[in-house]
């Protein structure tokens, strides 16, 4: 089924804190990328792999209508008084309608990639679209790029040379490219340092993973 994905949908959601703070929305990111950019990626002249010069991006700003704990806060920089000094809106049907629609005009099939998305992101998403009476499609696929790159990794386990590897974000990026990622915990910046790591492996990766459709995303609470 992954085989016929046409366009991923990389997804990073900024929020007001962990699972066990229920919590709500703060930032929404969604970058489109056609399956063709991912597997014939553009380097520069020293040869490091680039962003695909064809993206389609959502982000939007959302007043959580909760406080944001203190950790939440120091790594996003967001806050309460910012949000609603800037009046961003809450997340209602017209944030459901646009990012509908987004994903819709992408070519399809599509697959909403996350990391850590089958732990955080799509349980979160699928809360905050049910408390609103909305859903997207059931047919969605859904890929956890953490978990991926962890089964990718795992195939040397138990083998002569097998080290215990990180896996967050910035771990993997630093990896691939010696450098920090630009704007950690923004979810712009968190989307594109995804799919920048995601084209240096997006062959063995995408080959790696584990689909799921929306329909089995529960949601977080
Ligand atoms: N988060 C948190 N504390 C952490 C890490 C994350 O409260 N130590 C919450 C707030 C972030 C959200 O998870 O907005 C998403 O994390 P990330 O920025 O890594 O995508
Ligand atoms: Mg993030």
């Amino acid at each position: 089924m992954a085989s016929s994905v046409k366009t991923f949908i990389f997804l990073d959601l900024e929020a007001t804190g962990l699972h066990g703070d229920l919590p709500k929305i703060t930032e929404l990111c969604l970058v489109a990328v056609h399956v063709s950019s991912l597997k014939n990626p553009a380097t520069d002249d020293s040869g490091e792999t680039q962003l695909p010069r064809v993206m389609d991006k959502l982000c939007l700003c959302v007043d959580p209508d909760k406080p944001l704990t203190k950790e939440a806060s120091e790594i996003t920089g967001l806050d309460n008084e910012q949000l609603s000094d800037c009046e961003k809106k809450k997340f209602d049907d017209c944030l459901i309608n646009t990012v509908i629609e987004f994903i819709n005009r992408q070519a399809q099939p599509v697959c909403l990639v996350a990391h850590n998305g089958f732990d955080y992101d799509f349980p979160l998403l699928k809360t905050e679209l049910l408390q609103q009476q909305h859903d997207l499609s059931s047919a969605i696929l859904c890929m956890d790029s953490l978990q991926a790159f962890r089964s990718l990794h795992g195939q040397g386990r138990g083998k002569p040379g097998y080290v215990k590897v990180k896996f967050n974000l910035p771990e993997i990026f630093r990896r691939f490219f010696s450098k920090e990622p630009d704007f950690s915990h923004y979810a712009e910046g968190d989307v594109l340092t995804l799919i920048l790591v995601v084209i240096c492996k997006a062959e063995s990766l995408l080959e790696a993973a584990n689909y799921r459709r929306w329909g089995e995303i529960k949601p977080m609470y």
